[in-house]
């Protein structure tokens, strides 16, 4: 009927590849609107799945439709996270190998819930015992306990990922899930001291003051008013309308029984969480609630206002200034909040650990905080968006780099398509002894001399120049309006952010006096005794500074992640203000270029979508061909050719590489796959027919 909209034209296409005008971005931006307002939030490209946060209860996560995407061929039903989690599954399973799915889009785009439906996909749709189950629940609850610690309200997101997760979900050969292991990274811990207009400390703190029981309330000497605690209130938000802090304390209160904690241990924990509350009150007045920590309020006392320094070999207390005290006080809240989140960690990973040594392949989940610029952006942000660039990296290197290079050297007829290398970003922020890091840590070498000023300077002496680094003193007329003198520019590749060094300095050393390490030695608290073993180093000794371990980290996840087979989840964000229905074009456009997703295409569309060695081809697909069966005298590469002319291959359809054959697209080999079955079938009966006439 004329007029009358194609389903088509209403609900878009699901895959971008099979888009008509693939390189144009505006149809692409279309596409996605297209689907958004049908609620269509998921698409491909290929094997990569974007998705866009409807902010709202869709229904497409029940155990109706996880039995719908299970064991079925990928393109054969609409986009769902759960086809890509089942996907990754059965290619783990038939391939024997290791993968993992890296999650990424701005803060607020949905990574975290991504990786929750697929690892929640994966505790319903794996097989199952009693054995089984029990770590399954535990992988699923771990996930309630870390965010309650790690994840805070900020003005991008109510429940936003203020630490970097990566979690192995491990297999054995049936399929069954049988142990996992998770590597945070970079907790960002200035939050216990200080948070920002309309953001929100960790969850954990309001959940205990607004849900924790009497009884414990009071044994921690806490009142249940948030607006009593000067760490919670820094914001002015203590309370979230999204956010139910007491029945997020019930489910973690539980998790934490599951997970097997100890009734002493969590008793611990919790003695932690309130006596951070308390330090925050702390006006250098003597405190009666040192004991939740197992120290006198005495000795406590003493640590938080006097520093002890070395003359003539002796040792002697210095007392502080009240502004010394103040910064000593909120240094040992980071610390001991900081240290407690990474034994939580490893509390979790005792309690994931598969025990049985048999070998096992994994399905790694990468949920890390995204990219995110605010009004002012500090050293947080610097570490956050560093992150993001290096995931970019790890995103171009193992898809756009690799697979044209792969034509390259296949010998394969490939027209190259351009893309934006963000490498010379990552090179500015990491590269030794030139590199913003390297500067940074120069500084911090200089205890005294230094300041955050100094620092800006000498960014701007090795930097100055740099087509993605910018200040004040090096802009021209224009841009110098929109620097302040102690802010440095850089040019993400998701964008400009601007950050003030205020701070970096600080953030950076994270020292803590040795003093007050002493005193925390002393604790009866089997947490903080733990965390502050009297085997750590002298802090005469330089430890290494916060951005350089988060480099060596970030480095080492790099490493583990290349040995594995990647796939993607590209999340976005409709708009600013967490609305659902409002698609915003400007807003979206911005993320389709930064996320790559139209190089990504272009790549995927004129590239083939799958590549076997040609011998691992031909010996299973021989059956299919009397001149290949029983056997193929020729080189495997003849065989092949010989092979898929039978079967009918059109010219177009696949190339001939070096050592290995290139399919265009998927169905070409599902088709083969189908016969394969077919004929696998049919071989069976005569076998056993020929067994029957013997
Ligand atoms: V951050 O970098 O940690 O600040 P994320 O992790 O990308 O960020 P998150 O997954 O926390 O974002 O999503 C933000 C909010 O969007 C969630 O709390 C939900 O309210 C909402 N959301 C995200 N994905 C979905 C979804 N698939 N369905 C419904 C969603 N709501
Ligand atoms: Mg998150």
């Amino acid at each position: 009927m004329e007029g009358s909209l194609t389903a088509r034209d209403r609900v878009g296409i699901q895959d971008f590849v099979l888009l008509d005008a693939y390189t144009s971005e505006s149809a692409v931006l279309d596409n996605l609107r297209k689907r958004f307002n049908e609620n269509l939030i998921y698409t491909y490209i290929g094997t990569l799945l974007v998705s866009v946060n409807p902010y709202k209860e869709l229904g497409i996560y029940t155990k109706k439709q996880m039995d719908i995407y299970m064991g079925v061929n990928f393109f054969e039903l609409p986009p769902h996270i759960y086809a890509l989690a089942d996907n990754v599954y059965r290619t783990m399973l038939t391939e024997t190998n290791n993968h993992f799915i890296l999650i990424s889009g701005e803060s607020g785009a949905g990574k975290t819930e991504a990786s929750k439906k697929i690892l929640q996909f994966y505790a319903v749709s794996c097989p199952s015992t009693k054995l089984l189950d029990n770590v399954r629940d535990r992988l699923l609850l771990s996930n309630p306990v870390l965010e309650a610690f790690g994840n805070a309200k900020t003005l991008k997101n109510d429940n936003s990922s203020r630490f970097g997760k990566y979690m192995d979900i491990q297999f054995d050969h049936m399929g069954g899930a049988v142990g996992g292991h998770i590597l945070s990274y970079l907790l960002e811990k200035s939050r216990v001291v200080h948070q920002n207009h309309g953001e929100r400390s960790f969850h954990i703190f309001y959940q205990l003051v607004e849900g924790g029981e009497e009884d414990l309330l009071r044994w921690l000497g806490l009142e249940r008013n948030c607006q009593r605690y000067s760490y919670l209130v820094q914001g002015e938000c203590a309370k979230v309308s999204s956010v139910n802090d007491k029945s997020d304390w019930k489910t973690v209160r539980k998790a934490l029984s599951v997970i097997e904690f100890s009734e002493s241990n969590i008793e611990s924990l919790f003695a932690i969480i309130a006596s951070v509350l308390h330090l925050g009150n702390v006006t250098f007045v003597a405190d009666s609630q040192g004991y939740l920590l197992g120290i006198p309020a005495q000795v406590i006392q003493v640590g938080l206002t006097h520093r002890k320094i070395e003359a003539r070999s002796e040792e002697v207390l210095s007392p502080f200034t009240v502004d010394q005290a103040v910064y000593a006080k909120d240094a040992l809240a980071k610390a001991i909040y900081g240290r407690t989140f990474t034994w939580l960690v490893n509390e979790l990973n005792e309690s994931l650990a598969n025990k049985d040594s048999s070998r096992k392949t994994v399905i790694g989940l990468l949920d890390i905080y995204g990219f995110e610029v605010f009004s002012v952006n500090s050293f947080e942000q610097f570490c956050i968006n560093y992150c993001n660039e290096k995931l970019q990296q790890l995103f171009i290197q193992l898809t756009l780099k690799s697979e044209q290079e792969e034509y390259e050297m296949e010998g394969i007829e490939w027209e190259s398509v351009p893309y934006f290398n963000n490498k010379i970003i990552c090179d500015l922020v990491e590269e030794k002894f030139k590199g913003i890091i390297s500067v940074l840590d120069e500084e911090c070498l200089r205890p005294g001399e230094a300041t955050d000023m100094t620092f800006l300077e000498k960014l701007e002496e090795k930097m100055g120049g740099h087509a993605h680094f910018i200040t004040h003193k090096l802009a021209d007329q224009k841009t110098r309006k929109t620097l302040e003198r102690g802010d440095f520019r850089l040019l993400h590749y998701a964008g400009e952010v601007t950050y003030s060094v205020v701070g970096f300095l600080d953030k950076n050393n994270d020292l803590l006096y040795r003093n007050i390490k002493e005193v925390m030695r002393q604790s009866k608290n089997a947490i903080v005794k733990h965390c502050f073993p009297s085997t750590e180093p002298d802090s005469k000794k330089r430890p290494e500074t916060v951005a350089t371990q988060f480099k060596s980290s970030l480095v080492g996840l790099t490493e583990v992640l290349m040995s594995k087979e990647p796939w993607y989840v590209r999340c976005m964000k409709p708009n600013e203000g967490k609305q659902p229905g409002l698609f915003d074009d400007v807003l979206v456009r911005h993320q389709v270029k930064y996320l790559g997703l139209m190089e990504h295409l272009r790549v995927r569309r004129a590239g083939f979508a799958y590549r076997r060695r040609y011998e691992i081809f031909l010996q299973r697909y021989k059956p299919l061909c009397p001149d290949t069966w029983p056997n193929w005298k020729g080189t495997a590469a003849e065989g092949v050719e010989c092979l898929v002319k039978h079967l009918g291959y059109k010219p177009d359809e696949y190339k001939m590489g070096r050592t290995k054959i290139f399919i265009r697209h998927p169905r070409t080999l599902f088709a083969t796959e189908d016969a394969f079955e077919v004929c696998k079938h049919e071989l069976a009966c005569v076998v056993l027919l020929a067994t029957k006439i013997e």
